[in-house]
C-alpha cells in the first residue's frame, strides 16, 4: 500500500479497518483479506459529495487550477467536448496569460470542440481575462465557462493569492460561481500530490479532482489519501493525450486496477 502511494496514514487507517474485520472473524483467508480490501478502499473513494452537474446554474463556473504540466488545459479541451457534444453552449476563458503559448494551445483545443475562447495578450492581467469571460459568458447565454490558469507552485503564497483573485472576480460577475473549482493532479506525482491538494484546498476550496496521466504506469494510490484526509472527490480521470480520453472515475474500476500487477 506503501508502494502504491496511498501513504502512511491511510494505510495504518486501512489496517486498522482490516482489525477489526478480523476480530469479527470476517478474515479466514487470503481471498477474504483481500476482498474486504477492495472493499475498504472502495468505501473510502466513495464519498458524499455535491456532484459537478452544470445543469444546476447557468453559466456553470468550472475553474481549473493545478501546478505547472499536469494537463489543466488538455482536461479543459477533452471536458468542453464532452459538454458539447451533450449539447451544452461553452465558453473557455484563456486565464493563463503567463505564456503565449498558452492561449494558443486552449484555441486549438476550442476549434477542435468547436468552441469560443476569450483571450488576452501574453502577460495580461488573469484578472481581467476572468472578468471579460464571466462578462461573455452571460452575454451570450453559455451553460458552461471552464477558464484555465497558468501552473504554479503550490508554494508561492504570491501566486495562490492570485488564484484567490480570480476566484473572487468570478465570484462577483456571476452568482455562486466558480460552481466548480476543479484541481488537475497528475498521477505519477506521488505523495507530493497530497500536499498540492491541501495547499490549493487551503487558497480556493477545491471541490473535485480531476487525475490525468493514468494510461502510464502510475497508479494514482494518492488520491485515496486525498479522499481519506480532504474529502475531495475525483471527478475525471486522464487516460491519454486526445480529445476522448477522459473518464468519468469509476471507484470499483480504481481500485482493481490498484490490484492488477
Ligand atoms: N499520457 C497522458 N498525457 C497527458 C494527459 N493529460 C495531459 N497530458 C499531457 O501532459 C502535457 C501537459 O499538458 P497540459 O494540458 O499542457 O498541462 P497544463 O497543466 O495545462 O500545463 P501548464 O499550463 O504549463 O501548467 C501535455 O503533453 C499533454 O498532452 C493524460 O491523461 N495522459
Ligand atoms: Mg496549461
Amino acid at each position: 500500500m506503501i508502494t502504491a502511494d496511498l501513504g502512511m496514514q491511510t494505510t495504518q487507517q486501512l489496517i486498522s479497518a482490516l482489525e477489526g474485520r478480523r476480530g469479527r472473524g470476517q478474515l479466514e483467508s487470503p481471498q477474504q483479506l483481500r476482498a474486504a480490501l477492495m472493499e475498504e478502499l472502495e468505501q473510502l473513494l466513495t464519498l458524499d459529495r455535491r456532484p459537478l452537474s452544470v445543469e444546476s446554474s447557468s453559466p456553470y463556473v468550472i475553474m481549473v487550477v493545478g501546478v505547472n504540466g499536469v494537463g489543466k488545459t488538455t482536461t479543459i479541451g477533452k471536458l468542453a467536448n464532452q459538454l458539447t457534444q451533450q449539447g451544452k453552449k461553452v465558453l473557455l476563458g484563456a486565464g493563463d496569460t503567463f505564456r503565449a503559448a498558452a492561449a494558443e494551445q486552449l484555441t486549438i483545443w476550442g476549434e477542435r470542440a468547436g468552441v469560443e475562447v476569450v483571450r488576452h495578450q501574453e502577460g495580461a492581467d488573469p484578472g481581467a481575462v476572468a472578468f471579460d469571460a464571466a462578462k461573455a459568458a452571460v452575454a451570450r447565454q453559455a451553460d458552461v465557462l471552464i477558464l484555465d490558469t497558468a501552473g504554479r507552485l503550490h508554494t508561492k503564497l504570491n501566486l495562490m493569492e492570485e488564484l484567490k483573485k480570480l476566484r473572487r472576480i468570478l465570484e462577483r460577475e456571476i452568482p455562486g460561481a466558480p460552481h466548480e473549482t476543479l484541481l488537475v493532479l497528475d498521477a505519477t506525482t506521488g505523495q507530493n500530490a497530497l500536499n498540492q491538494a491541501r495547499l490549493f484546498n487551503e487558497a480556493v476550496a477545491i471541490d473535485g479532482i480531476a487525475l490525468t496521466k493514468l494510461d502510464g504506469t502510475a497508479k494514482g494510490g494518492i488520491v485515496v489519501a486525498i479522499a481519506a484526509e480532504l474529502q475531495l472527490p475525483v471527478r475525471f480521470v486522464g487516460i491519454g493525450e486526445g480529445v476522448d480520453d477522459l473518464r468519468p472515475f469509476e471507484p470499483a474500476m480504481f481500485v482493481e486496477a490498484l490490484f492488477e500487477n
